[in-house]
């Protein structure tokens, strides 16, 4: 799976470079390909299924966007910008509360990094004595330290601010990116830097602080065929167009979103990696409070297979989209995005449709958004993170 044989962190090939070709054996085959008018692939994507669509003019005013087209035209920003590097991961580690990049944890066979604080109430010593008691709790004596390490330069994993401010223990979450806000100035000087130090991830939603010409473009956009296919498919409302230029080597590690995605490839090519809400148990999500809500906590270059057995059972297609591609990504499934280039990208978010009737029994997208209802209808009773779990493996462990 990791195509360095001894394991350890994904290392660059040369200076700031990065395999972007790893093989991976839980690829299992290649996302399907079809003409935007094939009624094949539209009723795939109706069926929420990952298709690539060529031949589309939806976005084609944009293919004109390369770096020295948007320097002349974006505007003045600023623009989102994430940043990954040795300066910057300082500033995050001073900036973060959760600044350590040691946590205590215990053994306990329950526990896991994400659910688990200094002072927590596995032991069944008595404290707080309004807690569930768990079994096995000796093991919180043998509190040991677990180093959390940095991921990668290249990895910009994302976290929800908002959710790191309610973070109940946040010796739980280290931060690597930093996002920040800049002129497309600075974003290029820094895009055209030494990668080997600080890469960059440009993620801005398009609105009114773009220039006219940008405006122009994006009014031309096919939006008529945007609205029919809308409509066809059954999606809820346009949430936002992110505009995504990211550095070859730069990875979005594996996460889902809740919304439909039409990605729009304008330069350069990346590779997805999507795996079906099916996978959810292989891929061990983060908690829905924490931070890093939505992503797999596992590592896809070198996994941790004592923590995570399932993902030996893990399976994904692959896309590889090129300019004038659109893939579409179903809600729920997830995607691991490598630039296998510099990239110049569009994506189109739109809600969920409404609720039709449902029929059992039910789809995995679906239990997927009704276990996330029930962590935060439980979160909500319980006003403790830490007591989740506890009564999450009450409910579970030795019965089920
Ligand atoms: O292109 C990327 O790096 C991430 C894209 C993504 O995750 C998305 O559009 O949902």
């Amino acid at each position: 799976m990791n195509n360095d044989e001894d394991g350890g962190p994904r290392q660059p090939i040369h200076d700031g470079e990065f395999d972007v070709w790893t093989k991976y054996s839980f690829i299992k085959g290649q996302v399907p390909k079809f003409h935007c008018n094939d009624p094949v692939g539209l009723r795939l994507i109706e069926e929420q299924n990952p298709v690539i669509l060529t031949g589309s003019d939806l976005v084609a005013t944009a293919f004109k966007w390369d770096l020295s087209y948007l320097t002349e035209h974006i505007g003045q920003g600023p623009f989102a910008v994430f940043c990954h590097g040795v300066s910057t991961s300082n500033d995050a580690l001073s900036a973060s509360p959760s600044a350590s990049t040691t946590v205590q944890s215990c053994s306990c066979p329950q526990n896991n990094r994400n659910n688990h604080k200094d002072n927590h109430n596995h032991n069944g010593n008595g404290q707080g004595s309004s807690k569930i008691k768990c079994e096995g709790d000796d093991s919180l004596n043998k509190k040991k330290k677990v180093k959390m390490e940095s991921t990668s330069i290249n990895i910009f994993k994302y976290f929800d601010d908002k959710k790191l401010q309610a973070l109940q223990d946040k010796s739980t979450f280290q931060q690597d990116i930093v996002r920040t806000e800049m002129s497309f100035e600075d974003f290029l000087n820094k895009f055209k830097g030494d990668r080997s130090k600080e890469r960059v991830y440009l993620q801005q939603p398009l609105n009114n602080t773009v220039g006219r010409q940008i405006a122009a473009d994006f009014v031309g956009f096919n939006w008529p065929w945007a609205m029919e296919k809308q409509k066809e498919w059954g999606w809820g409302p346009l949430t936002s167009n992110l505009l995504l230029i990211g550095q070859k080597g730069n990875i979005t590690p594996c996460h889902y979103d809740e919304q439909q995605n039409l990605f729009c490839q304008l330069q350069g090519s990346k590779r997805f990696l999507l795996f079906s809400p099916a996978n959810f148990r292989c891929l061990y999500p983060y908690p829905v409070h924490h931070p890093h809500d939505r992503q797999s906590q596992v590592d896809l270059d070198n996994p941790d297979f004592d923590r995570f057995p399932n993902f030996r059972q893990v399976e994904s297609l692959e896309a590889i989209v090129n300019p004038g591609d659109i893939l579409y990504i179903p809600m729920y499934w997830w995607h691991h995005v490598i630039n296998s280039e510099d990239t110049i990208a569009i994506n189109f978010w739109h809600k969920a449709g409404p609720n039709t009737q449902i029929e059992y029994p039910l789809k995995s997208r679906q239990k997927v958004a009704m276990i996330r209802n029930v962590e935060k209808m439980l979160l909500e009773a319980l006003q403790d993170q830490d007591e989740l779990a506890n009564v999450l493996h009450c409910m579970v462990d030795g019965r089920f």
